[in-house]
């Protein structure tokens, strides 16, 4: 297969100064008519002008006017060459495609009645012979035209020019977009949809109308995504001065899409996941994941659309820098802490091992097959960390500076991460050289803290040391700069005043140390008593910290750190450090240690604490992380450890958990206390069932009463995942009750499948034969089989049918939808962190599949570089 390299990039010799579309719509066979304006860039050549273009097939051809002879140009796999092109001509061509076919969910589909685009990465090609690349900037205007009854809402980017009826029962309407763009943002949608319409006043004045498209009978399910669509609006000009720049800004639910969701310009389209919530079907974390995906596509409109990017090797310029906005809206909108804690885990179970795996990458790859498999942790999340980092070495307002200079810098143009660092450079003064390496050098360094008190010299010093482990094509390790946000805490639990050798007499009580050497020490002076060190405040740098620390320090910081997230994580700390023991010793983990258990009544009894921060605080490491602290995972003993030490903190705390079941029962509302009160409450639940069959009767109680989709799912979910009841009345209610809303019907799907219970597989393959289940509804698909290949005890059940059953079903998706298909198997590329058994297993269901004919490049590359 062929791979594309960084380092081979060339600026485009052509550029496209406008695209005409006229575009017919029909499920079984539509035309699109394509007029571009091409215009060489570069000194003349003999070299053909190639246009991407992918299952096409090519009714007519003219240049500027005149059918093109044949001999001037030359149909390839995947390209259209036209040999011998002037320096500035039009091109025509008119193209056949199959919506209704097209399951890949990439370029122009047909589903569910509606057609729909998507074209990030490289989807334009399937719509129309292009120059599909992101650095090539157009002005659009595309004219759709389709059967009125069944399609009377025609949509694309930018303005409503003009409409009208024509014969046949067909009607069109004109859009054109002011704002030249990469092809990857181009959209439209055509279906029978209602509408939610409101407005907002931008900052200077401007009236924007916004619009949500949804089927009719969803049109009470958009509120919420509304309120953070103009919450998001709001808080961009405010922190960042960014206002809107349409009149009009349309979000489409769909519920057949392959991504969240896509941030074309002025029609965002969403999976309905990120757009549908009601209170009865939406669970509290279904509405904090709508606000902040609303949030994310907004946000895209400066960073990535108006600012795009040069080549998708630079995909985290936008993703990166995106994510880190909309984790700063969604913290700002809400609890920071908590919502820093919940970022840290989401990096830690989906970035740190992909950065210890054979698929690790760069936040800024080299070099990739398939571009799709990069829309990854990696590029996503740490590229947020990054950002992150550099946001606290500069500071707010330092950063605010750097972003106002890339926007006025680079407004309209296709940009690398250089232009973006050189534009933090340029405003602040400041050398970010060292932090390029964070976009180059993948895998996750580990740092390793010492500290040693002098109560003679009254001296603390600190030495930090880090270092990587190779990834793939990438055995040396450079040392990366690392701001460690620290405080030095009195045993009595006082943040000391910091005073060092530099900073003289500044005497604060937090600071940032900056590793940027393999080693380095730091020294405190006029430290009066030993110190306990809070090291990575915040999770100031996406790294592991080994502290050497004992129960005894994590439990002081668990009880004294005023920084909420490592105060979490001592909490954590403690935990993570009983179930190792419990596993190394192959005991249960039946009784809690003496200084877990004085932490957790601690936080039990503090009824001020803001209870969802105390939910953090009292839930386990899932398996998955305890995994990632071991040499070798032990799937059984991680699974019999923790269920253990849930028993037991259910029964050393019964009572807590029972008054705070009760107590906690308030009539629902929205609100984000509320939703805190909720979490803690089935977390409370969840912890009396563990330890006392007799809640079951009371589970199924609630799951009766509940008057919200979080209480009433919480009880199923602990219902289906009881390792020996039989649950299959639920089940069936559950369906019975839920089966109009698909949306709910995945959760029925996700919960069953990840059940760890010895008959989940063969419910999994049960459910495959369900009419519910489709192949063709990736939401859907991730549900089933997305959540069986994430249930550790089921997948890696020791027989290694986990393994097979997923490969079969991957093998079968990947004619289908290969994008999907390649996600579902990096359960399986991370055979290294088992035993040699199920090592073999896994190895074998990958070659398995690797021996597959027609495998996609999507597949095919993950396969490929698991294999190795
Ligand atoms: N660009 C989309 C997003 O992350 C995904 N393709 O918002
Ligand atoms: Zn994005």
């Amino acid at each position: 297969p062929l791979v594309i390299h960084r380092e081979d990039y060339r600026p485009p010799r052509f550029v496209v100064d406008a695209v005409d579309l006229d575009i017919q719509l029909d499920p079984e066979l539509t035309q699109v008519r394509a007029r571009l304006h091409l215009r060489r860039q570069s000194e003349a050549d003999d070299q053909p002008l190639r246009l991407c273009g992918e299952g096409l097939a090519l009714l007519e051809i003219r240049q500027d006017g005149q059918t093109l002879p044949k001999d001037q140009y030359r149909l390839e796999e995947g390209a259209l060459l036209l040999l011998h092109p002037p320096r500035d001509f039009v091109l025509e061509t008119l193209v056949q495609i199959r919506p209704i076919a097209n399951t890949a969910l990439s370029g122009l589909y047909f589903a569910n009645g509606h057609f729909i685009t998507q074209c990030e990465a490289e989807g334009f090609r399937r719509i129309t012979y292009y120059l599909d690349r992101p650095d090539v900037l157009a002005r659009f205007g595309v004219t759709l035209h389709a059967e009125q009854g069944p399609h009377p809402v025609l949509l694309a980017n930018g303005n409503r020019i003009a409409a009208g009826q024509e014969a046949h029962g067909r009607h069109w309407v004109r859009w054109e977009d002011p704002f030249p763009k990469p092809c990857y943002l181009f959209a439209l949608v055509a279906g029978d949809l209602g509408c939610v319409r409101d407005h907002f006043r931008t900052a200077s004045g401007r009236e924007v109308a916004l619009e949500i498209y949804v089927e009719a009978h969803h049109l009470d399910a958009c509120a919420q995504a509304m309120d953070a669509l103009q919450r998001a609006m709001a808080w961009d000009e405010r922190v960042y001065g960014r206002e809107y720049d349409l009149d009009r800004y349309m979000i489409v639910a769909t519920d057949t899409f392959n991504m969240g969701a896509m941030e074309n310009k002025g029609l965002n389209i969403f999976n309905s996941k990120y757009v549908l919530a009601r209170p009865e079907t939406a669970t509290d974390t279904d509405y904090q994941g709508i606000e902040s995906v609303i949030a994310h596509e907004y946000f895209h409109n400066w960073t990535g659309n108006r600012v795009t990017l040069r080549d998708w090797f630079q995909l985290s310029l936008k993703e990166g820098l995106t994510v880190f906005r909309d984790q700063e809206f969604s913290a700002d909108e809400n609890s920071r802490g908590v919502q820093r804690i919940g970022d840290v885990r989401r990096l830690r179970a989906a970035q740190f091992p992909e950065d210890a795996g054979p698929l690790a990458h760069p936040v800024r790859p080299d070099a990739y097959i398939e571009i799709n498999n990069f829309y990854t942790a990696t590029v996503y999340e740490k590229g947020a960390e990054v950002v992150r980092m550099i946001h606290t070495v500069l500071g707010a307002a330092a950063f605010r500076q750097g972003m106002d200079l890339y926007f006025a810098r680079h407004d309209g143009q296709a940009v690398t991460i250089e232009d973006f660092l050189a534009a933090m450079e340029g405003a602040t003064g400041r050398d970010l050289a060292a932090f390029r390496l964070w976009y180059s050098q993948a895998g996750t360094p580990v740092v390793h803290a010492a500290g040693r008190y002098d109560p003679a010299q009254r001296r603390y010093s600190l030495t930090l040391r880090q270092e990587a482990a190779p990834t793939p094509g990438q055995p040396e390790k450079r040392p990366l700069p690392i701001p460690v946000r620290m405080a030095l805490f009195s045993p009595a639990g006082q943040a000391m005043p910091l005073r060092g050798q530099e900073e003289d007499g500044a005497g604060d009580r937090e600071r940032i140390l900056m590793l940027d050497t393999a080693e380095q020490t730091w020294i405190f002076t006029e430290v009066s008593e030993p110190p306990i060190p809070s090291l990575l405040r915040g999770f100031s740098a996406p790294v592991r910290l080994e502290m050497g620390f004992g129960d005894a320090q994590r439990a002081f910081l668990a009880s004294h750190d005023d920084d909420p997230f490592n105060r979490w994580e001592a909490m954590q700390g403690l935990a993570l450090q009983a179930l190792l023991a419990a596993i190394d010793q192959s005991h249960g983990a039946g009784v809690l240690p003496e200084l877990l258990h004085g932490a957790l009544a601690a936080v039990l009894s503090d009824a001020q604490m803001d209870p969802a921060y105390r939910a953090e605080l009292l839930t386990l490491p899932s398996e998955d992380y305890v995994g990632e602290q071991m040499a070798v995972i032990d799937v059984e003993g991680i699974h019999c450890a923790r269920e253990a030490l849930r028993r037991a903190m259910g029964s050393a705390f019964g009572e807590q958990w029972a008054a705070d079941y009760e107590s906690l029962a308030f009539p629902y509302s929205r609100d984000g206390v509320s939703s805190g009160r909720r979490r803690l409450r089935n977390l409370a639940l969840a912890y009396l069932l563990a330890s006392d069959a007799s809640y079951l009767d009371r589970t199924r109680q609630q799951y009766r009463q509940a008057d919200n989709m979080t209480d009433h799912l919480a009880a199923f979910s602990l219902l289906v995942h009881q390792p020996d009841a039989d649950v299959s009345d639920i089940l069936a209610d559950f369906y019975q009750r839920w089966q109009q809303h698909p949306l709910v019907i995945d959760k029925w799907f996700a919960i069953q499948a990840s059940a760890p219970r010895p008959d989940t597989l063969a419910k999994a393959q049960a459910l495959l034969q369900h009419p519910a289940f489709d192949w063709r509804t990736p939401n859907r698909v991730r549900a089933l089989l997305g959540s069986l290949g994430a249930n550790a005890t089921v997948f890696h059940a020791a027989d290694g049918s986990g393994y097979a059953f997923l490969a079969a079903q991957i093998r079968h998706l990947d004619e289908l939808n290969p994008q999907i298909a390649a996600r579902l198997a990096t359960p399986l590329s991370r055979w290294q962190r088992y035993d040699a058994q199920r090592q073999g297993l896994m190895r074998q269901a990958l070659e398995d599949l690797a021996g597959k004919a027609n495998l996609s490049r999507d597949l095919g590359e993950v396969l490929e570089k698991s294999l190795k």
